[in-house]
């Protein structure tokens, strides 16, 4: 279910990791997908500490990940879908949620896992969302390159 060219996943032991999942709430099919990738990909890890929390919609990510980055998590998977309009808003939601979520893993030394698709229409949504018949499983792919991140941190001085 990977798409070409994405890494390929070897799973590690992430019994000792604290890990946050941060979901927005629009587009339900597509983010419940993307959360369930998220969730397994905890599972295979056998991370034995995490919250799954909900915020409104992908632009409230960056502050509540910063809010988790401060107080102890390891890791953040921050999962949100934009799907572009016919307005411009869809560019400044997506600036705004990537640029947001940048700076506070670059800031606080906390992985976040990119999970924000940012889409044309529905259908490049559900392909990526880890669906039965999707090609790509990002939030899959975004709990496990954080959690991948956070075990690397550990090993460095
Ligand atoms: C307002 C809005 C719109 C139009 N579209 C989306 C979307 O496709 N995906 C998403 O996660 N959130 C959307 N939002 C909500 C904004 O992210 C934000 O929650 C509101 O502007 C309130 O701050």
């Amino acid at each position: 279910m990977s798409g070409e060219g994405a890494p390929v996943a070897s799973v590690q032991d992430g019994r000792g990791l604290r890990v946050a999942v941060i979901a927005a709430q629009w587009h339900r099919q597509v983010m419940d997908g993307l959360i369930a990738g998220a969730q397994r990909a905890l599972e295979e890890y056998g991370v034995e500490d995490s919250v799954l929390l909900r915020v409104p919609g992908s632009f409230e990510l960056p502050v509540v990940a910063k809010r988790l980055a401060t107080t102890g998590y390891d890791a953040v998977v921050a999962l949100g879908v934009v799907i572009r309009g016919g307005t411009p808003h869809f560019e400044y939601v997506c600036e705004a949620t990537s640029m947001g979520l940048t700076q506070v893993s670059v800031d606080t030394g906390i992985p976040i896992g990119f999970g924000l698709l940012t889409c044309d229409d529905d259908q490049q949504a559900v392909d990526r969302a880890g669906l039965p018949g999707s090609k790509e499983d990002k939030g899959f792919e975004a709990a496990t390159a954080a959690m991948d991140t956070a075990l690397l941190l550990r090993g460095l001085p």
